[in-house]
């Protein structure tokens, strides 16, 4: 098993659950637009999986199937309807809310055909007012929670801890969210995040 990452990016979070359920793997850091990459994967883009003899993208089926290859350690949807729900629910948020909510802050330009950096900028704020609105809902679901979805660790904390630390890029502080920073400082004390982290060097 292969994992393609940029670090830092939506690709911690199968890092993390990698590390989490001990699995063997190997991660290998690439660059965005390297034409070898692009071989790998089209779209450019991180995480892909190698696996099986083939290459799997998207984030969100990515976990899914991790977890589904180790289903006795409960990380995803092996639960009741119930919990299945929820956690999908959460899973569609960060896929389909929180991450789309960035895009514009990363890539400005991808937003607009105004070159200009004023254009940029107004880009890029109305990201942060975006991202903003998810930070708010999010914080308020996890007043008093510890985990994200189904009171118990699943793959979808992995999948949010990537998501909240871009939050530090922004310009409001993650401390005006403060259930969603304390969490995510109880993620990143978290040992199979940490390894996670140091393997794509963010922390020492
Ligand atoms: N729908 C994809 C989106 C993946 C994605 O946009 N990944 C970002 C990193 S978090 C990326 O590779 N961006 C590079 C780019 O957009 O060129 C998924 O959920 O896996």
């Amino acid at each position: 098993m292969r994992l393609f990452y940029f670090p830092g990016s939506c690709a911690l979070a199968p890092h993390i659950v990698l590390e989490w359920l001990g699995a063997e793997f190997e991660a290998v850091r690439v660059t965005k637009g390297d034409p070898d990459y692009l071989e790998i994967n089209p779209l450019g883009v991180v995480p892909a999986l190698e696996y099986d003899g083939r290459i799997h993208t998207q984030a969100d089926a990515i976990l899914h199937l991790i977890s589904a290859l180790h289903p006795n350690a409960g990380l995803g949807g092996h639960g009741t309807p119930g919990e299945n729900y929820e956690l999908n629910e959460w899973m569609a948020f960060l896929t389909g809310d929180l991450h789309p909510a960035f895009f514009p802050f990363f890539s400005p330009a991808r937003y607009t055909t105004d070159d200009s950096e004023s254009a940029r900028d107004a880009v890029k704020a109305a990201s942060e007012l975006r991202v903003d609105h998810f930070y708010s809902y999010l914080d308020r679901h996890l007043d008093g929670r510890e985990f994200l979805a189904g009171g118990r660790r699943s793959i979808a904390d992995a999948y949010a801890v990537p998501m909240l630390r871009w939050g530090r890029l922004l310009e409001k502080p993650l401390s005006d969210y403060p259930a969603l920073h304390a969490y995510l400082g109880r993620m990143e004390a978290d040992e199979g995040v940490r390894r996670a982290m140091q393997e794509q060097g963010l922390i020492r």
